[in-house]
């Protein structure tokens, strides 16, 4: 397993400074559980925006991605899993790693989820060997995270507003907590909404750093969906949330918002086009690694 001293060197997500590391993101995940206000998930080529990717890829099919994507950029040491839906939603995101492990077992395993599913599973991704989690938090009070959050499906049952906030939270914060006292290093990304968690990342960065999780991404809004009217953050808005949460945490910078489809180092040149077949040339755009 792969500490976080090592990460900061090893993995381009998880470092303060760049270290020109490369990730290969392998679209495996389809489905999501919850309905965040500002994601609106779509399966094309032109896209740019959160939870767009041009195809879904079966766990199967990943080992001949990863060994065509290091032909093409031997900076790549990080396999990582980030949608375009949830990677807990299914198994597959699992599946994937599991037979990444047996033929890649130097390739750093990196998961993203939005956490609804993390206490629940947490002992299966132990099992599975994650080197690096990140669990999408982007509040730790449910009257904020109602605001972002329309509804949730758990177990079979749909929950809305302040009750969906609250199972929500409450499983990512004890599924952070899990994932930690295993020794997998845990980054916590937050979408920075102006007017609704703006004033409380400072909070966030408290909570998730207590409960384990050592780096924080602090993401601005795109907007769109149901919150297409709010503003995106300002650079000073986005700096001095930065400042607030590092006052708990080590707060990484250089996130480039990838596609759940991505290839090579983030922000520079992308390899995606060239392995995924449908996907045509353009830049790159988030996912919630
Ligand atoms: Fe991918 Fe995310 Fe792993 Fe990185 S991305 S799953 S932690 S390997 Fe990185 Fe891209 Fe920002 Fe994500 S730059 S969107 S933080
Ligand atoms: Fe699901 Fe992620 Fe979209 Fe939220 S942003 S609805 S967690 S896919």
């Amino acid at each position: 397993m792969n500490n976080y001293e090592n990460l900061k060197n090893s993995h381009p997500c998880f470092g303060g400074q760049k270290n020109n590391k490369g990730r290969i993101h392998l679209p495996v995940s389809p489905d999501c559980n919850i309905e965040c206000k500002f994601c609106d998930r779509k399966i094309n080529d032109y896209e740019q925006r959160p939870g767009v990717a041009s195809s879904i890829i079966k766990p199967e099919e990943a080992l001949d991605i990863i060994k065509r994507s290091l032909e093409l950029c031997p900076d790549i040491t990080v396999a990582g899993i980030a949608g375009p839906g949830d990677t807990l939603a299914t198994s597959n995101a699992l599946d994937t790693f599991r037979l990444i492990k047996e033929t890649y077992p130097d390739i750093i395993k990196c998961m993203s989820t939005n956490g609804l599913l993390l206490n629940e599973r947490a002992e299966e991704l132990i099992e599975v060997g994650i080197d690096s989690l990140t669990v999408t938090v982007n509040a730790v009070d449910k009257r904020i995270q109602a605001k972002l959050c329309s509804s949730i499906i758990y177990h079979g049952k749909r929950y809305e507003g302040e009750e969906a906030a609250e199972i929500l939270i409450e499983n990512q914060l004890e599924g952070i907590r899990k994932i930690a006292a295993a020794g997998i290093t845990i980054k916590v990304n937050s979408v920075l909404v102006p007017g609704i968690n703006d004033q409380h990342i400072e909070e966030i960065a408290e909570t998730v750093s207590e409960a384990g999780a050592v780096i924080y991404n602090i993401i601005p809004l795109i907007p769109q969906h149901e919150l297409a009217d709010c503003e995106a953050p300002t650079c000073s808005q986005i700096d001095g949330a930065r400042r607030k949460a590092e006052k708990y945490i080590d707060v990484f910078r250089h996130c480039q918002r990838c596609r759940a489809d991505a290839i090579g180092i983030p922000g520079k040149k992308d390899f995606g086009g060239q392995i995924y077949f449908n996907r045509i040339a353009h830049k790159d755009t988030f996912s919630h690694g």
